[in-house]
């Protein structure tokens, strides 16, 4: 994806979500006219320069002969290796200009572009002997599966030899959520079986995903008992976080296809009878199964989820509704959650989600929103109902910046500090841009929403009034190990519910 921008005005965020996340993209912006460059001309500013920390790369194109070699290698080097940004600024004068365009044809040769390794026969024969010898292994999922195309690969290793499977954040949907062999997401939210599985395992194989410090919890505790195999395309991420005992370089489906038919079938049975037992506790604990007057967000979330089908392309933003998305919203197909996770750029979704209809005619998309993060780009409403962008966006309102409050409450003594917010009237909000909106106040009134949202092509927007002080669980507090995990507190409710 490319955007034309004028490069004063344009933020830093972006790139940095870009870059943090592996995401390719080519970003185009205007330059002053080349002879005014450094002369502090109006809205002059050294764009290519400034954004080299959160680039993979950036150009300043002077001469108009070079603008087809350049965004030929731009688009290379943003999809090669570990994909993310570029950038190329092209001042007014080069863009005016005119001449006959020739594509050009040789091969992107630089440096510090390798081609792509391919694996050497000895470690995947390595691989192959730890994995035949482990007793308690696990498949560790992440976000280089969807870049690689490897989900069918992962999964033929996972059958082959019965391992269990957890996922990143950006790992969702590799793997899908239906399946059994799928515990969940792994890290600071993720499944009790998973983070208890990790500790407890003899052998980690670590697919495309970079032991971010929302995954490992205490690095220095992380998985103490187990050999590590790390498979990753850029070799910089090898032992960067957690030092492993075989890095494999290699895009991961070439990798897998060469390591898979070296594996025979093994069973691992009782291992995997001990992931479902825990996975059994937590179940006790969820919130899905309280009865009560009040909307939590979580039930919203799980109900999105199962009156969409399962079947929508969800766009998350930043904070507690993120993390429930990602426990709540079980997605079955690759690429179908967009979030922004290693810098956590509130405002990420509506703008993106835009994006996502324009390209995704044939899905539903979903923005799951919460009320402090809307409040960002909410501007973009205007375009979503200008371009008559098929979304239907969720407002998670409970009245708080959520995730800070939840921080607040549990490692600050409940020292609540500007985390209340207001906001709009978003049903007025939405009729004076001009969309429908709609708002929810109880569980019961979800699935008629939804289905109303549904039968409108175009942008609508859905409040949803939650409790206001719930909480995220279960949750690894920062530095603590990966398994000592703050869990929800049985209460009466949970009691009286029907389990
Ligand atoms: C509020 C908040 C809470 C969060 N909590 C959690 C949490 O509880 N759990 C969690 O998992 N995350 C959480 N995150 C997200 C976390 O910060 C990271 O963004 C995420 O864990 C990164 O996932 P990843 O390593 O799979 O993806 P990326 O960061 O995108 O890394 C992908 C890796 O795959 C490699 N790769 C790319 N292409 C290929 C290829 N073709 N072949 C092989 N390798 C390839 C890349 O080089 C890179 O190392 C949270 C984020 C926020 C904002
Ligand atoms: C641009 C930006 N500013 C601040 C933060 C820090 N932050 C993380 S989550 C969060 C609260 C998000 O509130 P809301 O969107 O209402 O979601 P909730 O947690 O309530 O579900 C904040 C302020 C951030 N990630 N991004
Ligand atoms: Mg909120």
């Amino acid at each position: 994806m490319s955007m034309p921008v004028e490069g004063s005005m344009l933020s830093s965020t972006g790139l940095a979500t870009a870059m943090m996340d592996s995401s390719p993209i080519v970003c185009i912006t205007g330059q002053v006219p080349s002879a005014a460059i450094g002369s502090d001309a109006f809205q002059e500013m050294d764009i290519s320069g400034a954004v080299i920390p959160v680039t993979k790369h950036s150009y300043l194109v002077m001469d108009v002969n070079d603008i087809a070699k350049t965004i030929k290698e731009a688009f290379a080097i943003a999809r090669s290796g570990r994909p993310g940004p570029v950038l190329v600024d092209i001042p007014k004068d080069i863009q005016a200009q005119k001449i006959e365009f020739k594509y050009p044809e040789e091969p992107v040769l630089i440096p510090g572009l390798p081609p792509i390794q391919n694996p050497e026969i000895e470690d995947l024969e390595k691989a192959a002997k730890l994995i035949m010898a482990a007793k308690k292994p696990f498949i560790l999922a992440g976000h280089g599966i969807l870049i690689s195309g490897a989900s069918k690969e992962v999964i033929q290793l996972a059958e082959l030899a019965n391992i269990p499977i957890g996922w990143t954040l950006l790992g969702s949907g590799a793997v899908p959520s239906s399946h059994p062999l799928n515990m969940g997401m792994m890290g600071m939210h993720g499944e009790f079986s998973v983070n208890n599985a990790i500790q407890e395992a003899d052998l980690l194989i670590a697919c495309g995903m970079r032991f971010d410090d929302r995954v490992t919890g205490n690095a220095a505790t992380y998985s103490p008992n187990s050999k590590k195999i790390h498979i990753e395309v850029d070799p910089s991420e090898i032992n960067k976080n957690i030092k492993v005992d075989l890095g494999i370089i290699g895009d991961l489906r070439t990798v897998l296809k060469q390591l898979n038919p070296l594996i025979n079938q093994q069973s691992n049975n009782q291992w995997i009878e001990t992931l479902i037992n825990w996975q059994k506790q937590s179940t006790q604990r969820d919130i899905i199964n309280i009865k009560t007057e009040t909307l939590y967000a979580a039930q919203a979330i799980h109900d999105i989820w199962s009156e969409t089908k399962g079947d929508a392309i969800v766009i998350s933003d930043v904070g507690q509704h993120q993390m429930l998305e990602a426990q709540y919203y079980k997605h079955d197909e690759p690429n179908t959650l967009l979030t922004s996770g290693g810098l956590g750029t509130m405002g990420f979704s509506l703008p993106a989600a835009i994006g996502a209809s324009f390209y995704r005619k044939d899905k539903q998309i979903w923005v799951i929103v919460g009320d402090g993060s809307i409040q960002m780009t909410i501007t973009e409403l205007a375009t979503a109902v200008q371009e008559n962008a098929n979304i239907k966006i969720a407002i998670i309102n409970n009245g708080y910046l959520g995730m800070v409050r939840q921080w607040q409450q549990l490692f600050y003594d409940e020292r609540y500090k500007e985390t209340p917010i207001s906001g709009p009237d978003y049903v007025k909000l939405s009729e004076a841009y001009g969309l429908k909106g709609l708002r929810v106040k109880k569980r019961s009134e979800i699935s008629s929403a939804i289905q109303e949202a549904e039968s409108i092509q175009g942008p609508v927007l859905i409040e949803f009034i939650v409790e206001q002080h719930d909480m995220v669980y279960p949750m690894v507090a920062t530095g603590a190990d990966l398994n000592d995990m703050i869990s929800r507190p049985i209460h009466n409710q949970f009691q009286e519910s029907e389990m």
